[in-house]
């Protein structure tokens, strides 16, 4: 069946919605998620800046951070108003910022109040809204495979069909938030030993995939794969990813083609007063590894903070990739 699904993760300061237009040129299947944002930020912030998006992004989804189960079920409400297709629970993020409000990684310790936030927010969402849990494997000294999925089970019980598992634990204390994402070892069998057992449950699989090759080998034993550092640092990459998964027969788009279908958006961006940068940062590892690349790099990370700073200047910067 054509389950098998392509994702973008929510990272925090990349995923913004320049970001989101760009991934989606690149892989016109995947499924785009949003930075986290707090469900008392959705509730009481600004929601144009927190929540807006471009009709081109869809499908995407809204993660959400927090544990109240009423906040979150407003918050979901709110999302799915602003017409997000998903709203995804985030139990894996291990700052220690995360910790103090109690939501993120340190979720994984109480499968109860996961459930019960789980249930509030697909009672609050539109039936075409999925509610999704993105998780880890455990936290601290949680190294029993059944202990995770009780997890799931506690949680797939309060209504939950379709879980992202970073397939590695967090450390809450010692560990800042980058080393959790590589230091505690990634155990893809465990992710494999959950679809087998809970086949009923769609489950992706996230952490460490970063090459086509990688993603196939994947991909027999889960439902859909979640790319993250590797689609941001390489986005070229999420472009392979996307046609080969999705058999496309339609030759691969050049890196230079892709940047230049971005023009008309870019185009509307400056014209609103938003400066070129917030673009052209999401797009200084398109070449990378390519003749060229390290000076594209260059001429838009100098160049593009400049005022005034336009089209002309991304046009200069795909012209160092063709002189080499
Ligand atoms: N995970 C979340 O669930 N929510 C976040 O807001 C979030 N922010 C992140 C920010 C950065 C800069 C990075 C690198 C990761 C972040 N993550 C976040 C974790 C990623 O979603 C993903 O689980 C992790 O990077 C492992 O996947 P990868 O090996 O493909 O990068």
């Amino acid at each position: 069946p054509a389950t098998h699904g392509l994702s973008v993760a929510p990272m925090m300061d990349w995923t913004d919605r320049h970001c989101r237009v760009f991934h989606r040129l690149l892989a016109p299947h995947a499924r785009l998620y949003t930075e986290m944002v707090h469900a008392q930020a959705v509730i009481h912030g600004d929601r144009e800046r927190l929540l807006g998006f471009d009709p081109v992004e869809h499908p995407v989804a809204l993660q959400l951070g927090g544990s109240d189960p009423g906040h979150l079920a407003q918050a979901t409400r709110i999302g799915a108003d602003w017409g997000y297709d998903e709203v995804n629970l985030n139990v894996g993020c291990p700052s220690d910022r995360v910790q103090a409000g109690r939501f993120g990684a340190c979720l994984m310790k109480e499968p109860a109040l996961v459930a019960d936030a789980v249930a509030a927010m697909i009672a609050a969402a539109p039936a075409h809204v999925p509610v999704t849990v993105k998780c880890r494997l455990g936290v601290d000294e949680m190294e029993d495979y059944e202990v995770f999925r009780a997890f799931v089970d506690g949680v797939a019980a309060a209504g939950c069909t379709h879980f992202v598992v970073h397939a590695r634990k967090a450390w809450l204390q010692g560990l800042s938030p980058k080393e959790n994402r590589e230091i505690p070892p990634l155990r893809y069998d465990w992710v494999y030993r959950l679809k087998r057992e809970r086949a009923d449950l769609r489950i992706e699989i996230n952490g460490g995939l970063a090459t086509l090759e990688q993603v196939q080998a994947v991909m027999p034993e889960v439902d859909g794969v979640m790319i993250g550092r590797a689609a941001y640092h390489e986005p070229y990459r999420l472009h392979l990813m996307d046609r080969a998964l999705f058999a496309s027969t339609l030759p691969p788009r050049t890196r230079a083609q892709l940047l230049e279908s971005m023009r008309p958006y870019v185009e509307d961006c400056l014209s609103r007063g938003i400066a070129l940068k917030h673009q052209s940062r999401h797009w200084l590892g398109l070449f990378h590894g390519q003749p060229g690349g390290r000076l594209f790099r260059q001429v838009l990370s100098e160049g593009a903070p400049r005022a005034g700073a336009g089209w002309s200047l991304v046009e200069r910067a795909l012209e160092a990739t063709r002189t080499g």
